[in-house]
């Protein structure tokens, strides 16, 4: 296979309602999409799930397009692979970026699925014929709107709820959810906001059984979190602190967590998510899908990605229309009414790709070729 032609377009798309972690608010995003094109003219589609603001991670929207079109692109236009499995490898000369990688990566596995006529999922190893969903719940402007919130996504049939939590909206407001809510599966996720000083306060939310918390201390380290870890009954889940299955590996080794969260971009692609599963699976330790606000193109590739075997636990991955008004995939992506999203049965990411929405929302474009 050979790609001749890497497309860029930068969308930007407001948020049917603002996002708030403990890092900041984003109210409308600036999202990277890649299309790639072979010699036979085939197509495939990624996104770059990077932020606004270098604040998840070091990447942001204007470092990937930068990265991408000036540093990675060239290193895959008009080279002959034999599969999108080698992509990953073509770009190991490059340190980091792994969200620039996974944005053409991406794109390049959709387009191998669509010329073996074969749905990504089943083209990745995926087993699982529909995927539990959860959702993921900002910090809300007060305790009774984050309630609605969660009362409306449990109606919705969603099996999991996560909360953001931060210094100052923590205990207090689990307290609040579990009195109001009972016994719902229910995580926090606090985006680094911590240090191990705060052990005192994780030991008492341990009476709230929560299913786990997610990246509690630094997003550079793993030697805290075992030591965390180590007093705690409720498992940790590392987000930011695991990029590769080495990270995997190791944080496992040490016992800095017990549950995985897996994001395609934070890893660098599919090949990546897929060694990050076989060290979690090998371990015994569960993986459940994270998500970065994406739009269609970058919730069809997690869709694909969750039906891996050791993703057991629900993801954040959701209905289209709780981010957007009007999504840029045909169809929108829908949860059943118990809270399972179906993945589709059409080539690639099994979505129609709307070049039409796509055209109005473009800020600008960039095409790097052989
Ligand atoms: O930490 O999981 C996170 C969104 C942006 C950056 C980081 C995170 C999140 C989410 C939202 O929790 C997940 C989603 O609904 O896409
Ligand atoms: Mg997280």
């Amino acid at each position: 296979m050979k790609i001749s032609r890497i497309e860029l377009t930068e969308i930007n798309l407001p948020l049917v309602h603002f996002f708030e972690t403990s890092f900041g608010r984003t109210i409308e995003r600036r999202i990277i999409l890649v299309r790639v094109v072979d010699e036979e003219g085939a197509e495939g589609w990624g996104e770059c799930t990077c932020g606004e603001v270098p604040n998840y991670s070091e990447e942001w929207t204007d470092s990937c397009w930068e990265t991408i079109e000036k540093i990675l692109s060239p290193l895959l236009v008009g080279k002959e692979i034999g599969s999108a499995s080698e992509v990953w490898s073509l770009f190991s000369a490059v340190r980091g970026n792994r969200m620039s990688k996974a944005a053409i990566e991406t794109a390049v596995w959709d387009l191998e699925a669509k010329k073996l006529d074969t749905p990504l999922w089943k083209h990745l190893g995926g087993t699982q014929e529909e995927i539990a969903c959860g959702v993921s719940i900002g910090i809300q402007d007060s305790v009774e709107e984050l309630l609605d919130k969660i009362h409306t996504e449990l109606e919705a049939g969603y099996r999991r709820i996560k909360v953001k939590i931060a210094p100052g909206w923590d205990r207090d407001i689990i307290a609040r959810i579990r009195h109001r809510f009972g016994d719902i599966p229910l995580m926090g996720d606090a985006n680094s906001a911590y240090t191990l000083g705060d052990a005192d306060l994780f030991k008492s939310m341990e009476e709230f059984d929560l299913m786990m918390f997610e990246q509690p201390l630094s997003r550079s380290d793993i030697v805290d979190h075992a030591k965390l870890q180590k007093e705690l009954l409720t498992s940790i889940c590392l987000d930011e602190s695991i990029h590769s299955p080495e990270d995997a590996r190791k944080a496992i080794e040490l016992g800095s967590c017990r549950i995985v969260n897996v994001k395609l971009g934070r890893v660098g692609g599919h090949q990546q998510a897929r060694e990050v599963e076989t060290v979690c699976r090998g371990a015994g330790v569960p993986v459940w899908c994270g998500g970065m606000l994406e739009s269609g193109i970058g919730r069809a590739h997690n869709i694909a990605m969750s039906t891996l075997e050791g993703f057991t636990l629900p993801g954040d991955v959701s209905a289209s229309k709780r981010y957007w008004h009007e999504d840029i995939i045909d169809p929108e992506v829908a949860v059943s009414s118990d809270g399972y999203i179906i993945p589709p049965e059409g080539p690639g990411i099994g979505f129609k790709v709307r070049a039409d929405r796509i055209e109005k929302l473009a800020v600008r474009e960039t095409i790097i070729r052989d």
